[in-house]
């Protein structure tokens, strides 16, 4: 069904791989919109609780293809019409996305990292804000997210030196969520999704609303948001399951409802 990416669900995960590896997974607009449309699906099923985002082969993504850029180009219309929807997509998505960053993610492949939930990162993966090396500001949401993971001093030294940040900096920048040895990557990478599927899936996706809500509006609006988001977790299955657990002494067993 896709050109650009695989999808796949396994184990109430949705698996997007990004599947160009001889360019190490550059965008084409086709890549984009069909991202766009696997995270939608993903989205809409029940079966879904996590989402995973990867490259294949040894890159995770190296922003636009370059061999597509011409000086005739209107860099803001082709924004406006493919990297802004599938960011957009991924920042409204309410079920957790995981970037599992297995090589380079440079440019607009940053961006797509940036906007994921957690960064799962190879000892050998590295970001590369790649932009400024071609002339170009960072977009694709990027200095949005990475001013609110490491504030606007190193955001602007990111980006304007454009200099590569390996993974075990990136974590100790606040970039990246765990980083895994790259022998063992794809297991940690599933048995860290396994944990975030089976967790009570609306809860995550409420605070994920209030998290954001947090950071873009006033306190008494920040309260509203959080007492309608209780409200709705409080009537889940997934609520009366967790305080019966705990009254039974027993793990609980989270359905995503
Ligand atoms: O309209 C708009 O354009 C707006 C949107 C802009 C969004 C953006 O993302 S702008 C930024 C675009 N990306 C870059 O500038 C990064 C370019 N790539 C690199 O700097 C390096 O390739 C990497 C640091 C990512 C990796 O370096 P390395 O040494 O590990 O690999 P390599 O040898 O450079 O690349 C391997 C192959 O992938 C190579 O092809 P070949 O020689 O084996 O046939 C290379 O040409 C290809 N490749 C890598 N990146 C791109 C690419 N091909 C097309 N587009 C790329 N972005």
């Amino acid at each position: 069904m896709y050109e650009t990416i695989t999808y796949l669900i396994n184990n109430g995960a949705a698996w997007i791989t990004l599947n160009r590896p001889n360019t190490l997974n550059a965008f084409v607009s086709k890549m984009n919109q069909e991202i766009t449309h696997a995270i939608k699906t993903a989205s809409a099923s029940d079966e879904v609780r996590a989402i995973v985002i990867t490259g294949a082969g040894r890159g995770f993504c190296s922003g636009q293809d370059l061999s597509e850029v011409d000086e005739h180009m209107d860099h803001g219309e082709v924004l406006r019409k493919h990297y802004g929807p599938m960011i957009k997509q991924i920042y409204q998505c309410e079920k957790p996305i995981i970037a599992a960053v297995n090589g380079v993610a440079a440019g607009a492949g940053f961006s797509l990292a940036l906007a994921c939930d957690f960064r799962l990162m190879s000892d050998r993966a590295s970001f590369l804000n790649a932009f400024v090396h071609i002339g170009l500001i960072p977009d694709s949401g990027n200095s949005y997210f990475l001013t609110r993971l490491v504030g606007e001093a190193r955001a602007l030294e990111i980006s304007v030196l454009g200099e590569k940040i390996k993974a075990e900096q990136a974590l100790s920048l606040g970039l990246a969520t765990k980083v895994f040895p790259a022998d063992h990557f794809e297991a940690e990478v599933q048995q860290f999704t396994e944990r975030i599927a089976s967790m009570p899936t609306k809860a995550v996706g409420l605070i994920k609303r209030t998290i954001k809500a947090a950071g873009n509006t006033s306190f008494q609006d920040y309260l509203e948001e959080e007492a309608q988001g209780q409200r709705i977790a409080g009537l889940t299955k997934d609520h009366r399951e967790g305080v019966q657990a705990f009254i039974e002494k027993r793990k609980p067993v989270f359905v995503g409802k």
